[in-house]
């Protein structure tokens, strides 16, 4: 626990026993991915991706999987009335969580509030959106780098890479700028080592 948890703590105003939702947010190649997987792990809170969830239903070959391929393979965003009955079975198979870790979801405005419409009748609502602030150039490398290895077709085009981070501009960024009008948007440098970075994360989410 961080010290300014701890202090919470102590006064009796910790968030502790409320559900803490996460969205992690950023352009693709940030470091959304790498850096929940470790959130997950400090503060026991359960990691949804979208894209992992894409994924895996392409992997198994299911309508669904065959659908979000298209247009993954694009770069472009699959529908948001798919993207987000999918992103709420999830929630749903998981009622014991003590919270969420939203990673590359919402992405557009229509999918802010269907989650924010979602987590109010659930009387929850968004702790803290936290967005990784990293140079384009840096981006284009990591995701490269990772096509060489991860056999992901969308990481391996340079030009496929550049229409995702266009669509990120046009569409998602407005997200930030959404939660931001009731003070939960936060900004965390993203460039550095990943423990630099994740050691930048624990201290904003030790703030909620
Ligand atoms: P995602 O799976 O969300 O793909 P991503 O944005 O590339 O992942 P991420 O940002 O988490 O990767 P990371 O930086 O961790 O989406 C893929 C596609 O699915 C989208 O284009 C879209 O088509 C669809 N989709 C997903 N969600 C959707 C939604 N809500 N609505 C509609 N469509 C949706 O990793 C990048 C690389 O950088 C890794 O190799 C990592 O090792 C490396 N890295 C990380 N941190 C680093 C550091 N500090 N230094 C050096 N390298 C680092």
């Amino acid at each position: 626990m961080g010290l300014l948890a701890w202090i919470k703590q102590m006064l009796g105003i910790s968030n502790m026993n409320k559900k803490i939702n996460i969205i992690l947010f950023g352009p693709p190649g940030s470091g959304k991915g790498t850096q929940a997987a470790k959130l997950v792990e400090k503060y026991g809170l359960l990691h949804i991706s979208t894209g992992d969830l894409f994924r895996y239903e392409i992997g198994n070959k299911t309508p669904l999987g065959i659908e979000a391929q298209g247009y993954m393979s694009k770069g472009q965003l699959v529908p948001d009335s798919v993207t987000i009955g999918m992103l709420k079975n999830k929630v749903e198979a998981n009622p014991d969580a003590k919270g969420f870790i939203f990673d590359g979801f919402p992405r557009t405005i229509a999918q802010a509030d269907a989650l924010d419409e979602y987590l109010k009748s659930k009387e929850e609502g968004v702790s803290k959106l936290i967005a990784l602030d990293v140079e384009e150039k840096e981006i284009v490398s990591r995701l490269l780098k990772r096509g060489e290895t991860s056999g992901r077709a969308d990481d391996q085009d340079e030009n496929v890479i550049k229409n995702r981070i266009a669509v990120y501009k046009k569409e998602t960024a407005i997200v930030f700028d959404h939660y931001a009008k009731s003070n939960l948007s936060n900004t965390v440098h993203g460039m550095g080592t990943i423990e630099e970075i994740f050691n930048r994360l624990s201290d904003a989410i030790d703030a909620i």
